[in-house]
């Protein structure tokens, strides 16, 4: 059975079966870390298997209590002291701009200033896929001075016996990537920052294709160029070169303002297959797929050309940062793709879909 729509126009679209029970974790699921701050969002989450169990590292946000409006409170980590400051901004005059609530910027100089929460990476495991438990304490927090800021959207790539994090790292220097291992998801090393600023959503390949290691990433170019899919190799995971440009914006269509990796990529028969996100002109994420040569990744076979799955329900309309959907990792049962992803910078969902309708549904322009 398929259900594969096809409009007049002879666009396919594809049947996306969202969990019943979504959303499957909100911030009321999560205690804050300490109790003078509250959690705005738990979303964005890496996803891995491991002992029998689906795990979503979840990127959690959160900020201290605003006491007072003409206050804003603004979390650091502070690499000196090791510990996470609070930093108090006079707003009495409407010195900040926080239009956009993820951020805070001076009016004085026009700039970004500070996030308005602080992300961490905290670990939910659950036995059915649905039904999370989440961890008391951090999985991951900011340690170092590309941390300051925090750590987001973690990506997790299993090789072997060795778990690969990727994580967005936020600090006054810039918004780059670092890589982190784990192998069983108690201890964990951090390996550094792999992409410099400004690069976000790397997902490196779950094997070697040929001698190598293969990354995603997204690099934010300044003046010239926009925000776009990029793929690098690495005979060891740390070290990225033979950059090339991968995959582009598109005018007029979902994915024509910006796009990033979102899933660890998939192999399948007929190639590795990208879930990734992408923004169009009026801000809007959706998630839509690429399909990779097996051999030769840096060859787009076919791609997306609609959404697979764009905001519609409340959950996804509706929140932190509403009309997005975002996704940092699947896990595939038999032909049916788990799509785990967050909803409006708040809170995680699901859904399923099945890969061959996916695969079928790609197209080559
Ligand atoms: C950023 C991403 C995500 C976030 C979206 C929407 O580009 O890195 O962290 O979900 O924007 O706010």
């Amino acid at each position: 059975m398929t259900s594969i729509k096809t409009d007049r126009k002879g666009n396919r679209s594809v049947g996306v079966h969202r969990f019943s029970e979504n959303p499957l974790l909100t911030p009321r699921d999560i205690e804050p870390h300490r109790r003078d701050f509250e959690v705005l969002g738990a979303f964005n989450a890496g996803v891995a298997i491991y002992q029998n169990e689906i795990l979503l590292l979840l990127r959690v946000a959160e900020r201290p209590v605003q006491p007072d409006q003409r206050l804003i409170r603004v979390p650091v980590w502070d690499v000196a002291r090791e510990a996470l400051s609070v930093e108090t901004l006079h707003n009495e005059h409407g010195e900040y701009d926080v239009s956009d609530p993820r951020s805070v910027v001076s009016k004085v100089t026009g700039r970004f200033a500070y996030l308005s929460s602080l992300s961490y990476l905290r670990m939910a495991r659950s036995r059915d896929g649905i039904h999370f438990t989440v961890d008391a304490d951090p999985f991951m927090f900011p340690a170092t001075a590309y941390e300051t800021f925090g750590i987001e959207d973690p990506r997790i790539t299993q090789i072997e016996d060795e778990y690969f994090i990727t994580y967005t790292s936020v600090s006054p220097f810039g918004v780059s990537v670092s890589l982190a291992v784990t192998r069983d998801f108690q201890t964990v090393r951090r390996l550094g920052v792999i992409f410099p600023p400004e690069n976000k959503d790397v997902v490196i390949f779950p094997e070697k294709i040929g001698n190598q290691y293969f990354a995603l990433h997204r690099p934010v170019p300044g003046e010239i160029g926009g925000p776009e899919i990029w793929i690098a190799d690495s005979p060891d995971l740390v070290h990225w070169g033979n950059h090339t440009h991968l995959l582009g914006v598109r005018s007029g269509r979902w994915d024509s303002r910006r796009l990033g990796a979102g899933a660890v990529p998939l192999r399948t028969k007929a190639g590795w297959l990208e879930v990734y996100h992408a923004a169009d002109k009026q801000g809007r994420y959706a998630l839509g797929a690429v399909l990779l040569d097996l051999v030769d990744p840096r060859q787009v076979l076919a791609r997306s050309s609609h959404p697979l799955l764009a905001p519609e329900m409340p959950y996804e309309l509706n929140g932190f940062y509403g009309n997005v959907v975002f996704t940092c990792g699947t896990a595939i049962k038999e032909d049916i793709l788990h799509i785990y992803y967050g909803v409006a910078d708040s809170a995680m969902a699901g859904a399923k879909i099945s890969l061959s309708e996916v695969l079928s549904s790609l197209s080559t322009i």
